[in-house]
């Protein structure tokens, strides 16, 4: 099944930081393929829906204003198993959880700015990526798929 598709976004300090490339590069060098991406600068409104989940949390109004600090890159990508091997390839909510090789490992210190967002699971990601790219996201061949897959 290489329909599977996840979102993933980086967060504000990524962004600022340059580790754009970087990360495309990790899902790009793993074989995965992007379907979408786009700059945005997301408001209030869209960040609750993405993190509806932990409406009410303690760290819920740190969120919002963590992710409302500046643009992000959101992503939709595609590949077999790429929901749980985007989050393996995340690393923990905390970096200090974190192994080495994983990207909040390499790149993070606090929670709260970890770098980078992937979904949960193949229902989360099907929910992010039309919240995020209402507009779409279209498939397209790559002859690249015939070596990586068995
Ligand atoms: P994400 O949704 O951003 O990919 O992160 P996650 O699944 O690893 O973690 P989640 O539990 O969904 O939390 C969402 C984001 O909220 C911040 N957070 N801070 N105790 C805290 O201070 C705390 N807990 C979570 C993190 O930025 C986390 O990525
Ligand atoms: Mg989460």
């Amino acid at each position: 099944m290489t329909t599977e598709r996840t979102y993933i976004m980086v967060k504000p300090d990524g962004v600022a930081r340059g580790l754009v490339g970087e990360i495309i590069k990790r899902f790009e060098n793993k074989g995965f393929k992007l379907l979408g991406i786009k700059m945005l600068q997301a408001d209030e409104q869209l960040i609750t829906k993405h993190y509806e989940e932990h409406i009410g949390k303690p760290f819920f109004p740190k969120i919002v204003k963590y992710i409302l600090s500046g643009p992000v890159v959101g992503m939709v990508w595609q590949g077999k198993g790429v929901v749980a091997y985007g989050r393996v390839m995340l690393g923990k909510t905390d970096p200090l959880k974190s192994e080495p090789g994983t990207i909040r490992g390499d790149f993070g210190i606090d929670s709260g700015r970890n770098v980078v967002h992937g979904s949960d699971s193949v229902a989360s990601a099907e929910r992010e990526i039309n919240l995020w790219f209402p507009e779409g996201v279209k498939d397209y061949p790559r002859a690249l798929d015939n070596i990586i897959y068995e």
